[in-house]
């Protein structure tokens, strides 16, 4: 089986590195409280070992998506109706992908990644399991608008961002995401969103900090990332894994923790830190009804449908890029 061409979008330097990459964690780490976004997470290593959390017995926001995608198909199904194009934004889901194509009969796939190597693998994966349905791999980043395959042009689309991703975006961001889905999609497009809810702060802590310290791996390997891809000589060892609850924005905060005073440079520059203080690496936001509808018509997404899991801890919303209203 071969896989399926994709098409790059994304920049390489000479090195084979995303200057986005090196931008990011430069002026990230130029901060007072030092940052990276989390996107940058997800290199192979990174993609793997978030496969990984997934199977974690703390870490339930999988399982209970998957039992939404299973349990309520044929409600969804039915909204959403056959023939479409299905745009995933990120490819990493090889899970979850399959239930929802087998569910709604698409013409069409268009998985949409940053990281090449992972997306060829999933794409090919998921053209082996839907023999005859036309699997087209964008790598690009899909913060910004993206230019669909000519393939698809033709076809109503449904996007389809599932494991609380948006969750990882200020709101600010995560309006200018949804707009630029939308802008990609095109109007009368469908979307369905995954979007964790807010509980019981231990539950919550757990599922970012378990007992096997995969999470801990996870965070770390950014680190990994940072001084292979970036020339960089960060001593590893020196940080911790911290998650945290903020419950202001409500949302889990993961921070790579100083536990000695250090001094590291990336790319040339130069960087200290005291002991306790942290690289902000991760938000994870948590949603009420409320807040994910007002987020996705902040998006100028219509909220037309949302399910829960049996134990009301994940929700998954179907919404329509509606026509701009100019009413208040
Ligand atoms: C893939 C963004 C949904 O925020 O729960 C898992 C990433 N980070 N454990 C999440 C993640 C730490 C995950 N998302």
């Amino acid at each position: 089986m071969t896989p399926p061409e994709s098409l790059k979008l994304v920049e390489r330097d000479a090195r084979g590195v995303d200057p986005a990459f090196r931008a990011d964690v430069l002026a990230g780490l130029s901060e007072p409280q030092k940052a990276v976004p989390a996107r940058w997470f997800y290199d192979d290593a990174g993609s793997r070992l978030f496969e990984d959390i997934t199977q974690l017995p703390e870490y339930y926001l999988t399982r209970a998506e998957t039992e939404i995608l299973t349990e309520r198909a044929d409600e969804f199904a039915a909204l959403i109706g056959p023939g479409r194009a299905v745009v995933e934004f990120g490819s990493g889901s090889s899970l979850k992908t399959p239930l929802l194509l087998s569910a709604c009969q698409p013409s069409a796939y268009v998985p949409l990644d940053i990281a090449g190597d992972f997306l060829r693998a999933a794409a090919a994966d998921l053209a082996a399991k839907f023999p005859g349905l036309p699997v087209c791999p964008v790598e690009a980043d899909f913060m910004r608008r993206v230019e669909l395959p000519p393939q698809v042009e033709s076809l109503p689309k449904l996007g389809f961002f599932p494991g609380s991703t948006i969750g990882n975006m200020v709101p600010a961001t995560a309006t200018d995401l949804l707009r630029s889905m939308r802008a990609t999609l095109g109007e009368g497009a469908l979307l369905l969103i995954g979007m964790d809810l807010v509980k019981d702060t231990g539950v919550l802590i757990a599922a970012y900090n378990d007992a096997a310290g995969v999470t801990a791996r996870f965070n770390r390997n950014l680190l990994h990332r940072i001084n292979r891809e970036l020339e960089g000589d960060i001593p590893v060892d020196a940080f911790a894994h911290a998650a945290r609850w903020n419950d202001v924005y409500a949302r889990i905060e993961m921070h790579l923790l100083a536990r000695r005073d250090v001094a590291f440079a990336v790319s040339g520059h130069g960087f200290a830190m005291r002991e306790g203080e942290t690289i902000h690496t991760e938000n994870s936001h948590k949603f009420t009804r409320r807040t994910s509808n007002m987020l996705l018509a902040a998006g100028g997404w219509e909220p037309r449908a949302r399910w829960t899991d049996s134990a009301g801890q994940f929700s998954l919303l179907l919404a329509e890029a509606t026509p701009p209203r100019s009413a208040p």
